[in-house]
């Protein structure tokens, strides 16, 4: 009985099927309902009862190795098709037309913002989106207290009270700052998170540039220079106004205006008949930021700035619900075309 049975194993192991009828021919013969290993099982009642359950296996084995040994056929008989398939292949077809992408209006935005702020020499500076406490709060000198912190306000992650979807791009300059000395010269392009109820003009992700500049004798001339340039180069002209604000961890803070004027009624509406666009928030960074990121206040000094690109972008392309930035409706977003 074993002999029988080996001896079918080793018939199967050599079956060198060469066609698809030929395979056909080996399926029918060792797995079809009416296959030449079935007969073997029933023989196991000829088997001593001390041996029965090594031939019950042996047999098994053999069926084991007919699945195989079809499978690994069928597999190489398949590739062998296939490689004949390539002849049918026409390679002088012409090919798919691609479309042509857009860039994204938020991108464009940001990259130009980016840009001016490279040829005055600041590099780019990037962090985690996901960020923790510290870095996000504590070294901002955002107070235990400070609503910001609330949970209404920002974004925790599930059952944590130290990690938070970053509510500014600044922990990206807390990283710098707590890794290098200055001179630092940076500007932090990102998304960041606030829980905030989505509507037209407002949503729970925005982008941010933020920037920061500390050095010996840093001032906020140098501020006022800075920006100032920054706004020829985005709104074509220099004429700007600072009015004092307050931010946690600048002292003294701002707000910029540019004018825009209102001459059109376009810009009559966008200033609120004032002629004045609020672009940005900016300041002294506070020495005790400086201090928290390991950078000694008494020999440095430095200025920040921040701002939102949504509002920015909506302004350039006249967009008026904020959530077409996030839908990606390739409708919205073909009506965008840049090089930058
Ligand atoms: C705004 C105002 C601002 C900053 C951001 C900053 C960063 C560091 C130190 C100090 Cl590391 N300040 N960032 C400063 C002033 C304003 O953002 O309205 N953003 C949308």
């Amino acid at each position: 009985m074993f002999a029988k049975v080996k001896q079918l194993i080793e018939e199967i192991e050599a079956a060198s099927p060469k066609t698809k009828d030929e395979l056909e021919q080996f399926r029918i013969q060792y797995l079809g309902s009416k296959n030449v290993i079935k007969p073997l099982f029933g023989e196991i009642k000829n088997v001593p009862n001390e041996q029965k359950k090594e031939y019950g296996q042996f047999v098994n084995q053999a069926k084991e190795t007919a699945e195989r040994k079809f499978a690994e056929l069928q597999e190489a008989l398949e590739a062998a098709a296939g490689d004949a398939d390539a002849d049918l292949l026409d390679l002088t077809r012409p090919g798919e037309p691609l479309e042509l992408g857009s860039r994204h209006p938020i991108a464009t935005t940001l990259n130009r913002i980016v840009s001016i702020f490279q040829r005055m020499g600041f590099t780019v500076a990037e962090g985690p989106d996901i960020e923790d406490d510290w870095h996000n709060f504590t070294a901002m000198n955002t107070p235990e207290d400070h609503p910001a912190r609330d949970m209404q306000d920002t974004f925790y992650l599930q059952n944590s009270t130290e990690m938070l979807l970053r509510t500014h791009t600044s922990p990206v300059q807390a990283r710098v700052m707590t890794s290098q000395q200055p001179p630092i010269r940076i500007i932090a392009p990102g998304r960041v998170y606030r829980n905030e109820t989505i509507s037209a003009r407002s949503h729970a992700q925005f982008h941010q540039v933020e920037g920061l500049y500390v050095d010996e004798g840093v001032s906020f001339a140098d501020m006022k220079q800075t920006l100032m340039y920054f706004a020829q180069e985005m709104f074509g002209t220099p004429k700007i106004r600072l009015r004092p604000s307050y931010f946690p961890f600048t002292e003294p803070s701002a707000e910029m205006d540019v004018w825009i004027g209102m001459d059109n009624e376009k810009n009559y509406r966008l200033s609120k008949g004032t002629g004045w666009l609020e672009i940005l928030g900016c300041g002294m960074v506070d020495p005790k930021v400086l201090e928290n990121c390991g950078i000694d206040p008494e020999k440095y000094s430095g200025f920040a700035f921040g701002m939102g690109i949504e509002r920015q972008a909506m302004r350039l392309y006249d967009i008026h619900d904020i959530r077409l930035f996030f839908e990606n409706d390739v409708r919205f977003l073909k009506q965008f075309s840049a090089v930058i």
